[in-house]
């Protein structure tokens, strides 16, 4: 019995994370339904920054073979800043941190299976979207399954990474009041140590109450700002106090960081509603996230990165889109976790497929700022 318990997974983490080294996380150990691939392991070992990236993009967000493309560029996005990816997702019943390429093309084929129309075919299992309530039933048929941000979270902190890049959020939908639908992914990054660098949440949401909703879960939410209006990007200080900033005369640029940037709109770089806080760049993110894991504050942060301004121009024709969307969605009565899925689907088949360009676009400009903050991370860390 002793050795059992001293052999333990749980007495590993917690000797970290009272140990010296505690502001890395506890790095899990391979079982039956958990697999980090050697590539992974090692980078988390010797402190080597990575990025988690999620999959339900991959099974559920985007069609074929769009989302295979799409996957594959994002992983090397993310080699070319010095950077290891981690694509988390469920194969054969194992959650797995860093799947291989072969994994993410047969995930991937699971929208083209889908979009055949023939899904009730005996010898293809489903492949399922997988959020927290979904891993018992995922695991134990040995299902193959897209992991969304709070499946992923999931498998990136058991693995001991910190920072995870999407496209957008999950987050309280239009109506929530009446339907009750909030996504599992806000719980998940209230109270987990993870970063998320997204686009904030997609306009299909009620931004407003997912702001709100953010609040009571404890997660840090924070814009970035345009880096380019930045004198300090490139060459972070990290020995700066409060009280040299005050004395630089910080105080006035902190007071502009407190509520006053609006947070994004996914397609479009502002929505209506002020975010609690900003940054100023990849370093001031990385200093805001490292100081939540050393106060071992145990709940996410959200960096939220507005889409580029090149890339904007078609959020007022996607809005009409998404009002058109939720109608179809309503008359069909479209609910739960199909809803999210149904209605990325719907808003780029009436635009033409100018949201899933904006998509991409975004994604990749979010992939590019984690590795920058995963970088300086692993700096401060050092
Ligand atoms: N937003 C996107 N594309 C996506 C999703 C959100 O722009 O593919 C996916 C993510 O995986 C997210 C999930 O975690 O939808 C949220 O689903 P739900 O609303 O059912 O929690
Ligand atoms: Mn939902």
């Amino acid at each position: 019995l002793l050795s059992t318990t001293t052999n333990s997974p749980t007495s590993t983490s917690s000797f970290l994370r009272s140990g010296s080294r505690s502001h890395h996380h506890s790095l899990g150990e391979n079982t039956e339904f958990f697999h980090i691939s050697p590539e992974v392991r090692k980078a988390v070992e010797g402190n080597v920054p990575i990025v988690a990236l999620e999959s339900a993009i991959i099974t559920h967000g985007m069609p074929f073979p769009d989302n295979v493309d799409t996957a594959f560029r994002l992983e090397r996005i993310i080699r070319e800043h010095g950077v290891v990816p981690a694509t988390v997702g469920v194969v054969n019943g194992c959650l797995t941190v860093g799947l291989s390429m072969k994994e993410i093309e047969s995930l991937g084929e699971w929208a083209k299976h889908r979009a055949s129309g023939n899904t009730e075919c005996d010898s293809y299992p489903p492949t399922v979207k997988v959020s927290r309530r979904d891993f018992p039933f995922a695991l134990s048929n040995k299902l193959n399954g897209g992991t969304t941000v709070s499946g992923t979270i999931i498998g990136a902190v058991k693995a001991g990474i910190s920072i995870f890049a999407t496209g957008g959020l999950g987050g309280v939908h239009r109506g929530a009041e009446t339907s009750f639908d909030i996504s599992a992914d806000l719980k998940e990054l209230g109270r987990n140590p993870i970063a998320v660098i997204s686009a904030g949440v997609k306009s299909i949401l009620d931004i407003g109450k997912t702001l709100e909703y953010m609040e009571t879960e404890g997660i840090c939410v924070a814009v970035l700002q345009d880096g380019k209006k930045s004198e300090h990007d490139g060459k972070p200080d990290q020995k700066k106090t409060s009280a040299t900033i005050a004395s630089a005369g910080g105080g006035l640029r902190l007071q502009q960081q407190i509520g006053t940037v609006k947070f994004p709109s996914f397609f479009t770089a502002q929505s209506q509603f002020p975010a609690p806080y900003s940054v100023q760049n990849e370093s001031e993110a990385a200093s805001l996230i490292h100081s939540a894991f050393q106060f071992q504050l145990d709940s996410g942060v959200l960096i939220a990165v507005p889409i580029p301004k090149e890339h904007e121009g078609a959020g007022k024709m996607i809005e009409d889109a998404i009002k058109r969307a939720l109608e179809e969605a309503e008359k069909r009565s479209v609910k739960g976790k199909d809803m999210t899925p149904f209605l990325l689907g719907e808003v780029s088949r009436l635009t033409g497929g100018e949201s899933l360009r904006a998509n991409k676009h975004l994604i990749e400009n979010n992939v590019k700022t984690a590795s920058k903050i995963a970088t300086r991370l692993a700096q401060l860390r050092h």
